[in-house]
């Protein structure tokens, strides 16, 4: 298994008896059914710890040859939310008057969206996560590996863990999002992946009314 140079521990999870399973399996599906996007936003404070916590648990992430390819920023300056807002705005305005196709812009009826972005401002924070496409050691490139996969898996993790925190999120994807990196300031490895504004949900949330597939359009048995 291992050689003198890489050592092996060993490991020890936690497993139950076939019911149990059954049962446990079912329970999260319930409770994950639950979760749904939000996009109206309470401007109440959420504890810092919180996201310190929930940004952890997304870096439990398996990452291609474990180079844990992310950084998670945490946007809750006023001013910093303003200029991201003002910025994503001119790109969305863009891209909803001149960029996306009609039938893009059909397949979003739904969900009520256009270019306004007030859950910018009005979310007490905002986790901006960038892909670090090569990383830097002593000066010397190194290389990352299934980059978008890893990053993609440790928001999947981020957005349960903010979930079962009892905290809503949206993940927002302005498109471009290079002005990201440039407020951001993040270094040239550095590309935004996603905007994910997390806080408490407005009084008077409304989600749309969205069925998810059903096992038998979802699941194939071989
Ligand atoms: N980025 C735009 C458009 C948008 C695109 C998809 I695909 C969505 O699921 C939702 C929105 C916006 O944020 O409005």
């Amino acid at each position: 298994m291992a050689d003198s140079k890489h050592k092996f521990i060993s490991y020890h999870p936690h497993t139950y008896p076939p019911d149990e399973m059954v049962r446990r399996s079912a329970a999260y599906f319930t409770y994950m059914d639950q979760r749904r996007t939000v996009r109206q936003f309470s401007p109440d404070p959420i504890p810092p710890k919180v996201l310190e916590h929930v940004i952890r648990t997304a870096s439990t992430a398996p990452s291609g040859a474990h180079k844990q390819p992310w950084t998670f920023c945490v946007v809750s300056d006023p001013a910093l939310k303003k200029e991201i807002r003002v910025a994503a705005e001119k790109e969305e305005h863009e891209s909803y008057h001149h960029r996306m196709s009609e039938s893009w812009l059909r397949d979003l009826e739904p969900f009520a969206t256009d270019w306004h972005k007030p859950f910018l401002e009005k979310a007490p924070s905002l986790i901006v996560v960038f892909k670090r496409i090569y990383d830097e050691d002593d000066g010397t490139k190194t290389n990352n590996y299934y980059v978008a996969e890893s990053v993609g898996i440790a928001c999947g993790f981020l957005l349960a863990a903010i979930y079962h925190a009892g905290l809503v999120a949206l993940t927002h994807t302005p498109s471009p999002m290079k002005f990201l990196a440039s407020i951001l300031n993040r270094p040239s490895n550095e590309k935004p992946f996603l905007l994910i504004p997390v806080g408490l949900p407005a009084d008077d949330t409304m989600v749309p009314d969205l069925v998810r597939k059903p096992l038998q359009e979802i699941m194939v048995r071989y």
